[in-house]
């Protein structure tokens, strides 16, 4: 039987704004302060989800979390009254505005580390929503996912966030791959933490270990299938602040850069040895060299973060898979190389598309950032949440509202607003209704 990975991307918010909140994350970080366009941000989501749509690969649709969050403001101390302007907590907190107003939960990549139902104890697709503790601004998005996974799937388990804080610090999917094939077959999990020696100079690593090792437990993973590897602390000082700025994934095909692991050879040859013990062929490396692309180079392109997925032909056959990487790509000569050297017949993809993200781009989140893939049986597909489901008429619908209720200008200066809070709240009311 056939496993199907379906995407989950999430529409930007109306607040999207650039607030340089990304810990280790040198996009966000030399973005801060600029103007962002949210309808833009938005419209560029959609098109790239109805790219995807156009290869036969099923791609559904979170609305924006509702921003400002008003309960965290609360929770925090503010006494906030409908209608009215943040100026007070501009003035005292301005990361606490910019936090409220994050429309981080975008980057759905970050939502879940999943495993589909063969590989895991409970027998049906696990998803452990992650803390997402190393940021303020993304830690306050895992209760509400927690919900909308739940909507999504109603089938599927879906596990609280790791408890713990900083010592359980967990960035879902972005730190996590499953090698397997397109069959329901047994995967093999490689999890990426940062912590522990040696530690990186100048970022914080997002991802802890011990956060992989619960991850893995909590969803009940087989150890012979579970492996963990250590970040690089250059790639982690460079700007990748999550495993998938510098390393890609899909079925049996591992690439990534040469300084994206410590010590690769150990762990990534035990995982190799492991993927032709269980799939009976060997598990395919393309390990891209600091000469072909130097890691700065790799983090300013986000080469590594393009999305790979398998059209889908017919009920039992996928295609070659395809890669949509960023426009940065195509824009780059050296990239550009590394790409077009992977396409072709006998080559691990058929096509490349090149989409332009510049809004997501400056907050640090490529093509794989904006997607949480959940491999699926079609039984399982079957019971997914159709509203959520991406159609011609919902994506026309969409944009109609972008189009009514969204700014195309946000500084920082503007979050305190009471108009762009209002404007926010339609917008969110008008979305809300296309999915109910
Ligand atoms: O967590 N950016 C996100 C980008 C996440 C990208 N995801 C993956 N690599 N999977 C982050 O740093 C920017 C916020 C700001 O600029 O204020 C931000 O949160």
């Amino acid at each position: 039987m056939k496993l199907i990975e379906i995407q989950v991307d999430r529409l930007v918010g109306p607040t999207h704004h650039f607030g340089g909140l990304g810990v280790g994350n040198v996009a966000s970080l030399s973005h801060a302060g600029n103007v962002s366009n949210p309808a833009s941000a938005a419209i560029q989501g959609l098109d790239k989800m109805r790219l995807v749509a156009s290869f036969g690969v099923p791609q559904f649709i979170l609305p924006p979390q509702p921003r400002p969050d008003v309960a965290f403001l609360k929770q925090v101390g503010f006494q906030i009254a409908d209608g009215e302007s943040l100026n007070q907590v501009a003035q005292q907190t301005p990361s606490v505005l910019s936090a409220a107003m994050s429309c981080s939960a975008m980057w759905t990549a970050n939502a879940a580390t999943v495993s589909p139902a063969i590989d895991n104890r409970f027998n049906v697709p696990s998803m452990t929503v992650a803390n997402l503790d190393a940021s303020l601004h993304r830690a306050i998005e895992a209760k509400a996912t927690r919900q909308e996974l739940q909507g999504l799937f109603p089938q599927a388990n879906v596990l609280p966030p790791l408890p713990g804080g900083a010592a359980m610090r967990d960035e879902g999917a972005a730190n996590h791959m499953r090698f397997g094939s397109d069959q329901n077959q047994a995967g093999i999990h490689l999890f990426v933490y940062g912590d522990g020696e040696p530690e990186p100079n100048h970022f914080w690593p997002r991802q802890s270990r011990l956060a992989c090792q619960t991850l893995a437990i909590g969803q009940g993973l087989d150890p012979e299938n579970t492996f963990f590897v250590k970040q690089h602390p250059d790639a982690i000082d460079a700007g990748a602040f999550h495993n998938d700025v510098v390393a890609a994934s899909h079925h049996d095909l591992l690439i990534h850069h040469e300084r994206a692991f410590c010590d690769p050879d150990s762990v990534i040859k035990q995982m190799a040895d492991r993927y032709e013990q269980l799939f009976r062929r060997p598990l395919r490396r393309i390990v891209v060299s600091e000469t072909d692309l130097p890691l700065a180079d790799a983090v300013r392109t986000y080469l590594f973060n393009s999305q790979l997925i398998s059209p889908q032909v017919d009920t039992e056959n996928a295609a070659a898979p395809v890669l949509i990487c960023p426009l940065q790509v195509q824009q780059h000569d050296q990239a550009r190389t590394v790409v077009e050297s992977w396409i072709g017949e006998s080559k691990p993809f058929s096509d490349v598309r090149y989409v332009d993200l510049i809004q997501s781009m400056a907050g640090g989140g490529g093509p794989a950032c904006l997607r949480l893939r959940i491999p699926l049986t079609p039984a399982e597909l079957a019971q997914c949440n159709p509203r959520h489901r991406w159609t011609e008429e919902l994506d026309d619908r969409l944009r109609q509202t972008i189009r009514e209720f969204y700014p195309s200008e946000v500084s920082p200066m503007d979050l305190a607003s009471a108009e762009l809070i209002s404007q926010s709240q339609q917008a969110h009311a008008e979305i809300a209704k296309l999915f109910q």
